[in-house]
């Protein structure tokens, strides 16, 4: 497929291979082929689900706005973080997983060697300048055994992919734009984060860096693939 001149964007890294641990990598540029249609679906469901800031139950705003698509979506509040089926904002069901991310979450998951991975969750999250994501587990899901696959999209940006406790040393990664990472297994646990976005322009996506992170949020429908 010829994605056009105006979705063909440069990846320094494109077709570079990086492992962060014994089962987590990322496949630097993987998505550039299915930008035309990612950008076109995430239109569709920012008109539904528009972006929004969330509370930490800690009270405090998040840096990054969020919004989710799928049979369950990612929220946080003052009572804590949890998936819900609903859009708080609406009463309103999350819009559907989107094809093509479930197309591109499949296709990178089975390339890092999680094949059968069948996402029921998008959170999208936007950074513009200065936003950042704190060292964190993703363990709000109901079952670890399927892996992660996070899309960047936009402005590049730095990735810290810690340890197993959150004082482990955090390797500093760049992620660009179509780079995706796929993470499971036992790095399924692993601390990680976002360093404060710098001021840049995209052509695409402006100043703004977009972060797709594709999950198996509630039961698996059979045991996982491997
Ligand atoms: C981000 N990503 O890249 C934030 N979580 O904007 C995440 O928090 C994340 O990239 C789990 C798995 C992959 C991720
Ligand atoms: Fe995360």
């Amino acid at each position: 497929m010829s994605t056009g001149p105006l979705f063909d964007f440069d990846n320094p890294l494109e077709g570079v291979e990086k492992r962060l641990g014994q089962q987590a990598t990322v496949l630097h540029g993987f998505a550039l082929p299915y930008v035309q249609g990612v950008y076109a679906a995430l239109q569709d469901i920012i008109a539904q689900a528009p972006f929004r800031t969330m509370i930490t139950p800690g009270g405090r705003s998040m840096s990054v706005q969020l919004t989710n698509c799928g049979s369950l979506g990612w929220t946080s509040d003052v009572h804590g973080y949890r998936y819900s089926a609903v859009d708080p904002e609406t009463g309103q069901p999350w819009p559907p997983l989107a094809a093509t991310f479930e197309r591109l979450a499949h296709a990178a998951a089975a390339h890092a060697g999680f094949g059968g991975f069948e996402p029921d969750a998008c959170l999208i999250n936007r950074y513009t300048p200065g936003s950042r994501m704190s060292l964190h587990q993703d363990k709000d899901e109901t079952d670890f055994s399927a892996p992660i696959v996070s899309v960047s999209l936009g402005v590049p940006a730095v990735f810290l992919w810690g340890g197993h406790t959150r004082s482990d040393r955090a390797e500093r990664v760049p992620l660009f734009h179509g780079d995706v990472v796929v993470w499971g297994g036992v790095d399924r646990l692993r601390f990680h984060g976002v360093a404060p976005l710098k001021e840049d322009v995209h052509p695409l996506f402006g100043t703004e860096r977009i972060n797709l992170t594709c999950r198996r949020a509630g039961p698996s429908r059979k045991s996982p693939a491997r």
